[in-house]
């Protein structure tokens, strides 16, 4: 049996024709479904649901052969973990090229982030991704306060809470509904396959099958 953990939404969505190009078919749609284990048309195939952020955690640890996330999650996870308890770490063979966006700085309309760049003021940073925030600022050598935010992040220059937010972002409607403005792109994310280093050695000629077909289905797409 070979588990493949993806996330409900964007990223479901988008691996779907990928996962088509290599034969397999979801055999139930998942927001008409509460289950958290999807069959497939293949028998020795399945899908288990599981939060984005845990599906580098799910395939680590072996609950997953393999799964899709962001390299936002990715980065995040491996700060957290390291090499995690297996030491094996994931093995990433393939940049799916979906669920494309970028992480971006942001704050509101308005704030003068390069001036207060340049007068080595001391920001207040609201992010979940703190990880490549603490990265980038460091770099920049820009002294930032961390503020750990699990959601929400627009909210946080709003209310107070913050001077500016590291974020994702894609059409950047939801900044400009906020009255925020990008003000530095960090980092440019898409997703990626993400495998089990044990279960490749084990499941080698089905899991390899599986990533040729998906590798030959982004090469078509593109
Ligand atoms: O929602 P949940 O808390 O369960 O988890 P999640 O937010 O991590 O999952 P999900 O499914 O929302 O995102 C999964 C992955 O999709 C992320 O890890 C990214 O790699 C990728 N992705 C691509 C995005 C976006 N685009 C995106 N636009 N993830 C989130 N957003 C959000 C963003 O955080 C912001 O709130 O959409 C908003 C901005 O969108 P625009 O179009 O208004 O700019
Ligand atoms: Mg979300």
């Amino acid at each position: 049996m070979i588990t493949l953990a993806l996330s409900k939404g964007r990223i479901f969505d988008e691996t779907l024709p990928l996962l088509a190009r290599a034969g397999i078919e979801v055999a139930e749609d998942p927001n008409t479904s509460r289950k958290l284990i999807l069959a497939t048309n293949q028998p020795d195939v399945r899908v288990v649901l599981v939060r984005a952020t845990d599906v580098p955690t799910y395939v680590e640890y072996g609950g997953a052969d393999l799964g899709v996330a962001g390299l936002d999650t990715l980065i995040e996870h491996t700060a957290q973990w390291g090499l995690g308890l297996t030491g094996g770490g994931l093995y990433r063979p393939l940049d799916l090229g979906i669920a494309r966006c970028r992480v971006s700085v942001a704050v509101p309309e308005g704030f003068d982030y390069r001036a207060a760049v340049r007068q080595g003021s001391r920001l207040r940073v609201a992010t979940k991704y703190t990880a490549i925030a603490r990265d980038f600022f460091a770099e920049k050598g820009v002294h930032v306060d961390l503020i750990k935010l699990y959601g929400s992040m627009e909210l946080a220059p709003l209310t107070g809470l913050a001077d500016a937010i590291v974020d994702l972002v894609s059409t950047g409607n939801t900044l400009k509904a906020n009255h925020l403005v990008e003000v530095e792109r960090i980092m440019d994310i898409s997703s990626r396959l993400v495998v089990n280093p044990a279960a490749l050695k084990l499941k080698r000629e089905r899991i390899r099958l599986l990533i040729d077909a998906m590798a030959a289905a982004i090469s078509e797409r593109e």
